[in-house]
């Protein structure tokens, strides 16, 4: 049993519309973990700037995903939500990690090889360094649990390391000065001052995929805005791009064993499962025999009926950007306060002077 205070940490970048798999992968999951825990929200906008420097409407996608947040259902008087660049204790943190971690590790992430493209030696240094302010962001808060999608797996993998290696290298500072935490690590039990971080990965939507390439993930920066649903839009387009969706000649199975090899047919599956909260075997029994002509109205029908109030709530909450920038405030607060706590900490471990 870890002794840490459980505590759920993620974050959400404003680089866009947010999408059915932002949804679905992360955010639903953060509306559910607020019932039995404490937890806080970020909207990355630090992170946001390693796709675009230059961002002219970073407040307003700011502002965007807090109203999503909102709308969801996170409630930000029993827990924290705020933008990351409020706290500078993330970047401070983030640069001792910079320091912790290794550069070899940073190399195998595949989310910077995909994104850094053919050009690496061009790629930003910010890009590369994602990952540990990742892990500053996660770990300032000393978070032990983090709900995301299966394409962040990698990087919480990253983020346990550099806690490991962390407490590894100043354990005899962390003893010295009794920060040590006793927690289980496989069958061991360890001292150190940073959790192990768990993440929160699964269920049938974990991994949803473009609507037009089933070997894609669903993204808010695949320029064709058909190979997604986004949260703010309206029934007609809802439908129309899953009409479009592409799929293959064959009818459902019955069996999750005749998904294999027919992955948009999987995706269709999986999003219908998320939004319906069952699973794909389910949905197969309640669907298997039939043509995608008669499944696709129903998981139209189904994704407007969960989207269509999040859209309708997003849009009055934006009206008053007063609300959405007081809440980013108060939580910015709060969670400034709690993560100076854990600096203090490192600074002394690490051995900074500071008063
Ligand atoms: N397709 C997806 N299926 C399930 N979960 C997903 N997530 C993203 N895409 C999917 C999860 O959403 C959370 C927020 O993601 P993010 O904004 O931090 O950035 P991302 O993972 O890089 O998402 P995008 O939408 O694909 O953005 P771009 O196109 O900018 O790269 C995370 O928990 C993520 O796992």
């Amino acid at each position: 049993m870890s002794a840490f205070k459980e505590l759920v940490f993620s974050g959400v970048q404003p680089t866009g519309n947010l999408h059915l798999g932002n949804y679905l992968g992360a955010i639903k999951k953060f509306v559910a973990l607020q019932e039995n825990n404490d937890c806080i929200y970020c909207v990355v906008d630090l992170h946001s700037l390693t796709a675009q420097l230059v961002h002219e409407d970073l407040k307003d996608q700011t502002r965007a995903i807090t109203a999503a947040f909102l709308a969801s259902g996170i409630d930000p008087r029993k827990h924290i939500v705020f933008n990351q660049s409020r706290v500078m204790q993330h970047a401070e943190l983030a640069w001792i990690f910079n320091c912790v971690a290794r550069i070899g590790w940073m190399n195998r992430m595949t989310q910077f090889k995909d994104k850094a493209g053919k050009d690496r030696e061009n790629a930003s240094l910010g890009l590369l360094a994602y990952p540990s302010l990742m892990a500053a962001d996660i770990l300032v808060y000393r978070a032990t649990h983090v709900p995301v999608g299966e394409d962040q797996k990698q990087h919480l993998e990253l983020t346990r390391d550099i806690a490991q290696k962390f407490n590894n290298d100043f354990s005899d500072r962390i003893r010295e000065l009794g920060l040590g935490v006793a927690m289980n690590v496989g069958d061991e039990t360890v001292h150190g001052f940073f959790p192990i971080t768990e993440p929160v990965i699964g269920g049938p939507a974990a991994r949803i995929m473009s609507l037009r390439d089933g070997s894609k993930k669903m993204s808010k920066s695949d320029p064709s805005d058909l190979s997604r649903i986004n949260l703010t839009d309206d029934a007609d387009t809802i439908s129309k791009k899953i009409k479009k969706a592409k799929t293959d000649p064959d009818a459902l199975p019955s069996e999750l064993d005749g998904l294999a090899k027919r992955p948009e047919a999987e995706n269709l599956v999986g999003i219908y499962a998320g939004l319906a909260e069952t699973s794909k075997e389910a949905v197969l029994r309640e669907f298997g025999g039939q043509q995608f002509s008669a499944f696709k109205p129903a998981l139209a029908d189904l994704a407007v009926e969960k989207l269509a109030p999040i859209a309708d709530e997003m849009r009055r909450i934006m009206a008053d950007t007063t609300h959405v920038d007081n809440v980013l405030k108060d939580g910015g607060q709060r969670a400034g306060a709690l993560a100076e706590q854990t600096m203090r900490s490192v600074r002394d471990i690490i051995g900074l002077l500071q008063d």
